[in-house]
C-alpha cells in the first residue's frame, strides 16, 4: 500500500449539501434564461511566470556587466547554489541549465543502464532522460490516488536487467518513497526522483529531495521558483559531486585533463541572477498561490463528477499545479470536451499528462497493463495556477465549468 492515501475533494459524495443539488437542478432547468459566462478578454494560460522587480534584476545585470563573468560557475551561480541548498535543505546540490539535462546526467552519474522502471504518467523529459542514457524505460502503472508509480506493481517488472527506479512526484504529490526504498534495498537498485513539480515539497517534515539516490528539480519559467530555464540535482552522497561537475562541463577536470565525455549543461550568470532575485519573492508568491488554491477548492465544491487533486495533510504543498479530475459519466462531459469548450471562453487549460509516455509517436517500449495511468491521462485537467491570476478569475473559471456542466445536462435531458 502507498503511504498516506491522497485525500481528494469528491464533490459528488452522498454528503453533498442539498443546496448544491438544488443549485444544479435550477441551473439545468433555467439554462435557457441564463447567459453564458463572459469569456476572458485575453487568453488565460495554465502558467504565467512570476518575476522579481525589474530594478533588482537590473542591479544584478550591472554587476555582471562590470565583472564580465557570464558563465562557468561564476560568483552568482555559486551564491545561488548556496542559497538553494539552504532553501531545499539539501545535503549536496549541483545546478544545471535545465531539469531534463540534470536528470539525464544524474542517471549517468549513478551509472544505471539496462532497464529503469518508471511511470508513464509524466512529461516526456522523464523517459527521455532514460533513453539518452541508452537505458530502457519500463513503464509501471501508477497508484490510482497518488498518481505516482505504484510500488506494489514494481516487483513484477523487475528483471535481471533492472538497475534503477525513477519516480515522479506528480504535481508535488510525493511517491511512496518508503515503499520504493524497500524494494530498491532488497533488489540492489538505484532510486532517482523527478521532482520537477515538487520544489520545497516536504513529506513528514523531511525535504522531498532527501529520499533516494538523487532528486531533480526543474527551474523552468513555468515553475513556482525559476531561473527562466534551469534545474538542479540534490543528493546525499557527496562523492557524486565531482562526477556531476564533470558531466555538466564537457568532462573537463582541469586545463590538461578531460576525464569523460561530458556535455555542456551549466547554468549561466544571468539565469542565476534571476534565480537569486526569485528567491526574494518566493514567500510572497507561495502565499498568493495558497489563496488561489483555497479559492479554487471552495468555488469548485459541489460539482458532481469533478475532484480537485489535493495535497495530503503530511505534505508541504509545492503549489505548482491546480489539477482536477473529470469523471465523464457523472460530470456530464468528457475531459477533452470540457478542455475544448473552455477554450471558447479564452481559458487555455492543459492535459498534463496526455498522451501517456507509452503512446508517443516514436516506438516506446510497450507496457501491457496501465489502467490507472490510462484513466488519469483521460481525466486530468490542469487549470490556470499562478499568483497574478487573482481570486476573482478563479471564481469566473469555476462559473464557466458549472455552466458547461449545466448546459450539457440540459442537452442530455432535453
Ligand atoms: N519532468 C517533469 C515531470 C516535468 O513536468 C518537466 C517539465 C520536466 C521533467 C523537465 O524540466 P525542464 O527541462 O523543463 O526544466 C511546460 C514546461 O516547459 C515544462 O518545463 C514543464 N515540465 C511542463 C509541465 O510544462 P509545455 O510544453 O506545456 O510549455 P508551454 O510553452 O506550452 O507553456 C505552458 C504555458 O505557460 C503556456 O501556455 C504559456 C505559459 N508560459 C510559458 C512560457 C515558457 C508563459 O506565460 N511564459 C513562458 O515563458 O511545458
Amino acid at each position: 500500500m502507498p503511504h498516506d492515501k491522497i485525500s481528494m475533494l469528491n464533490t459528488a459524495e452522498a454528503s453533498q449539501p442539498a443546496s448544491v443539488h438544488k443549485a444544479i437542478q435550477n441551473s439545468v432547468a433555467g439554462l435557457n434564461g441564463v447567459k453564458p459566462p463572459v469569456p476572458f478578454d485575453e487568453p488565460i494560460f495554465v502558467a504565467k511566470p512570476a518575476l522579481p522587480p525589474l530594478e533588482k534584476v537590473i542591479a544584478q545585470l550591472e554587476s555582471i556587466w562590470n565583472s564580465r563573468i557570464l558563465s562557468n560557475q561564476g560568483p552568482i551561480h555559486q551564491k545561488l547554489q548556496v542559497e538553494l541548498q539552504r532553501v531545499l535543505r539539501a545535503e549536496n546540490i549541483t545546478l544545471f541549465c535545465n531539469g531534463t539535462l540534470a536528470l539525464a546526467l544524474g542517471l549517468r552519474a549513478l551509472g544505471v543502464q539496462g532497464e529503469i522502471i518508471t511511470t508513464p504518467f509524466t512529461f516526456p523529459a522523464t523517459p527521455h532522460s532514460v533513453l539518452w542514457n541508452n537505458a530502457t524505460p519500463v513503464f509501471c502503472d501508477i497508484d490510482r490516488e497518488t498518481l505516482c508509480i505504484d510500488p506494489d506493481q514494481i516487483e513484477a517488472l523487475i528483471s535481471p536487467r533492472t538497475e534503477g527506479i525513477l519516480g515522479v512526484h506528480v504535481y508535488g504529490l510525493p511517491c511512496d518513497v518508503k515503499g520504493i526504498q524497500r524494494i530498491a534495498e532488497a533488489r540492489g537498485l538505484k532510486v532517482a526522483y523527478d521532482a520537477a513539480h515538487a520544489f520545497m515539497c516536504e513529506l513528514d517534515g523531511q525535504p522531498i529531495g532527501s529520499y533516494g539516490d538523487l532528486t531533480m528539480f526543474s527551474f523552468h519559467a513555468t515553475k513556482l521558483f525559476h531561473t527562466v530555464e534551469g534545474g538542479c540535482l540534490v543528493y546525499n552522497d557527496p562523492t557524486l559531486k565531482s562526477r556531476l561537475d564533470l558531466l555538466k562541463n564537457f568532462g573537463i577536470r582541469d586545463e590538461d585533463t578531460v576525464e569523460l565525455a561530458g556535455l555542456n549543461a551549466k547554468l549561466n550568470e544571468l539565469q542565476s541572477a534571476i534565480g537569486l532575485e526569485m528567491l526574494r519573492v518566493l514567500n510572497r508568491e507561495r502565499e498568493l498561490r495558497k489563496a488561489i488554491r483555497m479559492r479554487y477548492i471552495e468555488s469548485l465544491e459541489g460539482i458532481e463528477g469533478l475532484k480537485c487533486i489535493l495535497i495530503p495533510p503530511k505534505v508541504t504543498d509545492s503549489l505548482q499545479y491546480m489539477a482536477i479530475r473529470i469523471d465523464a459519466q457523472r460530470f456530464g462531459l468528457p475531459r477533452d470536451e470540457l478542455y475544448t469548450r473552455l477554450k471558447s471562453f479564452n481559458l487555455m487549460t492543459r492535459k498534463y499528462f496526455f498522451p501517456l509516455c507509452t503512446d508517443y509517436a516514436y516506438r516506446n517500449p510497450a507496457a501491457t497493463h496501465l489502467p490507472n495511468a490510462t484513466k488519469a491521462s483521460q481525466e486530468i485537467l490542469c487549470l490556470p495556477f499562478y499568483s497574478d491570476l487573482g481570486v476573482e478569475a478563479v471564481e469566473r473559471i469555476a462559473a464557466m465549468i458549472r455552466f458547461l456542466q449545466a448546459e450539457s445536462r440540459k442537452h442530455h435531458y432535453a
